[in-house]
């Protein structure tokens, strides 16, 4: 446990050498790589996890996406029909510069870089996966944080015609997520933008989508059109869908069940059914980074 954040390793140290390859290739090939630009090695360091990421297969066809169906290949299947170029995120409520950014504008403006991360789905099941982007933090600064404001907002593209999962409205649409201020401005939150270093993949949220490390899987939204800063707490779809069962924080936490299964372990996708679980961890093993932001607070009742 204590190894978990050792890493001044990339992806590229822990998987076959000639994936490796093929990516040190595709970064040496000039073009800017709108979507998926690697900064470098050094900047990919700090955050990332030398645990073994899942493969490519795992990770863009062991999905959960609920505007493309229910099933585990449902997005895999149907998330092709969602048009991504071009696409536009307003940015607004309290920001210095409210206003419709263009993907490409964002991305022009952010430094991508490359984090391994554990993503722990509030299902029970994981996978390791390595993400291209940016922290969030950078582009709520160039949009400039009001003083006022607590908490950000996210919603997903709401688009019935190429999303039909969303003709049926079991999940009140737009798909809304949201964060602290604080949370939303850790470092260890990501915008991401690809995976193993191409872009990613409509069914895992394209062009840009939420990951949060230490929190169930659902607070990742994808597909992001909107961000809005606020000062009253966001309302957040599982949140609305079912209170009791998911918490506006829903931080990883293997001592607090969800009311119909235990948390305390998790199945490492790919492992086979039959592979032993392994132990759920504090923060989905993020503690030390972001215990202090819950500093006092009951984290049984504030789930
Ligand atoms: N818009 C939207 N975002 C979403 C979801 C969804 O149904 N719709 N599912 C969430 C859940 S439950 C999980 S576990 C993750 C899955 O991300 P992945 O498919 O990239 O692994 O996305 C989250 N973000
Ligand atoms: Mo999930």
């Amino acid at each position: 446990m204590a190894n978990r954040f050792k890493s001044d390793l990339t992806w590229g140290d822990v998987t076959p050498e000639n994936i490796f390859l093929n990516r040190r290739a595709f970064m040496a090939g000039a073009s800017a790589m709108a979507a998926t630009g690697i900064a470098g090695p050094a900047l990919a360091a700090k955050y990332s996890t030398d645990e073994e990421p899942n493969a490519w297969e795992e990770i863009t066809q062991y999905n959960n996406f609920y505007e493309f169906g229910t099933g585990k290949s449902d997005p895999a299947e149907y998330a092709s029909e969602m048009t991504t170029d071009p696409w536009e995120v307003e940015i607004g409520g309290l920001v210095d510069k409210p206003g419709t950014y263009s993907f490409k504008d964002i991305m022009a403006a952010m430094t991508v870089e490359e984090r391994i991360y554990r993503f722990r789905c509030v299902e029970a099941w994981s996978m390791v996966i390595p993400w291209n982007g940016f922290e969030l933090a950078d582009l709520l600064n160039m949009a400039g944080i009001q003083s006022g404001a607590k908490y950000v907002a996210f919603e997903t593209l709401h688009r019935p015609e190429e999303m039909w999962g969303q003709k049926r409205n079991f999940v009140p649409w737009p798909y809304r997520e949201g964060l602290r201020l604080d949370e939303a401005m850790h470092p260890l939150t990501f915008m991401a933008t690809g995976i193993y270093g191409k872009t990613i993949p409509n069914q895992n949220g394209a062009p840009m989508r939420l990951v949060v490390p230490w929190k169930y899987g659902f607070k990742s939204i994808k597909s992001i059109v909107k961000i809005t800063l606020t000062d009253t707490q966001p309302p957040t779809s599982w949140n609305m869908i079912n209170a009791p069962e998911y918490g506006f924080y829903s931080n990883v936490n293997p001592q607090v069940d969800h009311p119909r299964w235990s948390q305390a372990s998790e199945r490492r996708v790919g492992g086979g059914l039959l592979a032993k679980r392994i132990p759920t961890l504090m923060f989905n093993g993020y503690e030390k980074e972001v215990a202090s932001l819950y500093e006092g607070m009951d984290l049984k009742k504030n789930f």
